[in-house]
């Protein structure tokens, strides 16, 4: 199913006519209401009729999360404040939040997009949407709220928490979809199978909708399996809108649709800055085309993926990006390797006993960087022989390093002993950093 037929299927002339014409507005936006872009563009050289092809973009400098974060809180606002009507934000656990604004248009371009997002998932009117992102600054509860009620489906507005009522709410009202952080999806399967019940049967669930951190696909077959459901790959920042950046479609599961109408990707090489071809592997950055309160210009985003031009096969044309890998800041250099904590997950699920549950403590003693692997394993194998123990533990320590090229060290825990996450998970510990 698709939303918005005429922009979702454009041909690629079609959609980079309309994309040079906003991109053209956009920048004269940008830089003739707020200083700190016209500052940007004028150190460079660069004014707005200078955009003459799309190819111009690359002319334009890149715009940074320090920048955003040294402007708070509404420093890069393009709109007069009377005209904006909501304000979200990030949470600034790692230093000062960004605020970001949405005038009525950015609103109503939000949920049209959430409105394209959910219906690619298969949700539809008639649905019931569980929505257990969280509802506040973090954009993922109103994100899904306006654009689940724009499709006419029934929206239960939970936010995250209150575990059992969410399985209660689940059961008696029969949810059709859930809509959460894959973590939380994780542990909502767990808790619904401690309640009694057996979560592939006993409840509604078609499909859900999951993002907001990184998961591996390993992790996807997981919760599939466990709540018999699809589960779909949703991608968005705060910084460009929110959720509804891009969505994967169930037929492909190959990779997730940038709504290209409103939204001109590039992958860069995050430490020349130069522009990778399609295919490769780089940071992914951002122009917003549409958005009036807070437009973004070139944003780097910090996260890793690749980009694919492909029609896919549920007839949608616009460019597909590869499920993210992680964010550049989340990467972890162990002795001189790099990698990211979805690449060790994906590794963990394959593992036959070991639960999706865990933890990466990462230090140093003396000069070498260690790195401990702490993972839950089921009930029934823990109370298992020895044995069996110490035979995960070995698989995981080969596997680790065959894949990743990482030696380890492995603890199993006991199952229900890693907190529990109901937003983002926090899964590494870095204390190097202490
Ligand atoms: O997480 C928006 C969102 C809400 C997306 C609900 C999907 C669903 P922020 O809190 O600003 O916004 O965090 C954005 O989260 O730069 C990525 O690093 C990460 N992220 C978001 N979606 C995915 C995903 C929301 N599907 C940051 N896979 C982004 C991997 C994701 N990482």
């Amino acid at each position: 199913m698709i939303w918005n037929e005429k922009f979702e299927t454009l041909s690629r002339q079609e959609l980079e006519e309309l994309q040079l014409t906003r991109l053209r507005k956009v920048v004269e936006r940008a830089y003739t209401s707020n200083s700190f872009y016209k500052a940007k563009f004028d150190e460079r050289g660069v004014k707005p009729d200078h955009i003459k092809s799309l190819k111009d973009l690359q002319n334009i400098p890149f715009t940074t999360k320090k920048e955003l974060v040294d402007n708070y809180p509404y420093g890069v606002f393009c709109a007069p404040l009377n005209e904006v009507v909501r304000i979200h934000g990030t949470s600034g656990t790692t230093g000062r939040p960004i605020v970001v604004g949405y005038t009525r248009n950015d609103i109503e371009t939000w949920s049209e997009l959430m409105a394209r997002a959910l219906t690619c998932t298969g949700i539809q009117k008639g649905d019931i949407i569980q929505n257990a992102y969280g509802y506040g600054l973090f954009t993922g509860g109103l994100g899904v709220h306006y654009g689940g009620e724009k499709i006419g489906a029934t929206v239960i507005p939970l936010s995250g928490g209150n575990s059992r009522r969410q399985i209660t709410v689940m059961k008696d009202l029969g949810s059709t979809a859930l809509t959460c952080t894959p973590s939380y999806a994780t542990y909502l399967a767990e808790l619904a199978e401690e309640m009694g019940f057996n979560p592939a049967k006993d409840f509604k669930l078609k499909m859900g909708c999951f993002g907001a951190e990184p998961w591996s696909e390993n992790m996807r077959a997981i919760i599939e399996k466990k709540f018999n459901i699809d589960a779909i790959d949703i991608y968005g920042l705060s910084e460009v809108i929110g959720p509804g950046v891009s969505i994967e479609c169930p037929e492909g599961k190959h990779g997730l649709h940038i709504f290209e109408d409103h939204f001109l990707p590039e992958i860069i090489d995050p430490q020349t800055e130069e522009p990778l071809p399609y295919g490769e592997k780089g940071e992914l950055v951002f122009t917003t085309i549409t958005k009036e309160a807070f437009p973004v210009i070139r944003y780097r985003t910090r996260d890793i993926t690749s980009l694919h031009p492909q029609t896919c096969v549920c007839g949608r044309t616009m460019v597909r990006m590869a499920r993210i890998t992680g964010r550049s800041d989340d990467m972890l250099i162990i002795r001189g390797v790099n990698l990211f904590p979805s690449q060790v997950e994906s590794v963990l699920m394959e593992i036959e006993g070991v639960e999706p549950h865990y933890n990466l403590i990462v230090d140093r003693e003396g000069t070498l960087d260690t790195l401990e692997v702490q993972v839950e394993i089921s009930e029934k194998i823990f109370s298992d022989e020895v044995k069996q123990l110490e035979n995960i533990e070995h698989s995981i320590v080969e596997e680790i390093k065959e894949t990743l090229g990482v030696t380890c060290r492995v603890k199993l825990v006991e199952p229900k002993t890693i907190q529990r996450s109901e937003g983002k998970a926090k899964r590494v510990i870095d204390k190097r950093q202490i």
